[in-house]
């Protein structure tokens, strides 16, 4: 069952092409419109996997008010992303979380630039690292327990 809100057209078969097309984890293409022409243009770039299980996201790491395309690979722990300052050329990467954390990006630290950041279903422990520090030092804090969902806002 898909549920719309009251007054949502059904899709087109074009918005529904579009859509399948919006992001292919298989081969880790990412696609989006951008906000500065009025959604009228494109923009694109591969990184990361589903083949390797990563999980996309998007959050600021440079500063610059623009999103990086970001991977976390829970099998390694590992974090990377490439720079929207660099036009997705420049690398970063990060090792921190475990198997069964829920990725999070977020500004903790209140510089501007977001904090990398996982919680803990088993023990209801938010752990993060501080963009202040260069993503060194963490810092963790105990807020929730199991059947929550952890937002950042
Ligand atoms: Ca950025
Ligand atoms: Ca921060």
């Amino acid at each position: 069952m898909t549920l719309r809100a009251p007054g949502t057209p059904k899709p087109t078969r074009s918005y529904r092409a579009c859509r399948r097309r919006a992001g292919r984890p298989s081969t880790g293409w990412w696609y989006w419109l951008k906000s500065s022409s009025n959604y009228t243009t494109a923009g694109q770039v591969q990184w990361g996997s589903g083949s390797v299980g990563d999980i996309p996201l998007v959050g600021d790491l440079d500063g610059d008010g623009k999103s990086e395309v970001i991977v976390w690979r829970w099998i390694t722990s590992d974090w990377f992303w490439i720079t929207s300052s660099s036009g997705y050329t420049r690398q970063g990467a990060v090792r921190w979380g475990g198997a069964g954390d829920v990725p999070l990006l977020g500004d903790f630290d209140g510089d501007g630039v977001d904090d990398i950041a996982v919680w803990r279903p088993s023990n209801g422990t938010w752990y993060w690292l501080l963009s202040s520090t260069g993503w060194t030092a963490g810092v963790a804090k105990t807020w929730g327990g199991l059947g929550d969902i952890p937002l950042v806002r």
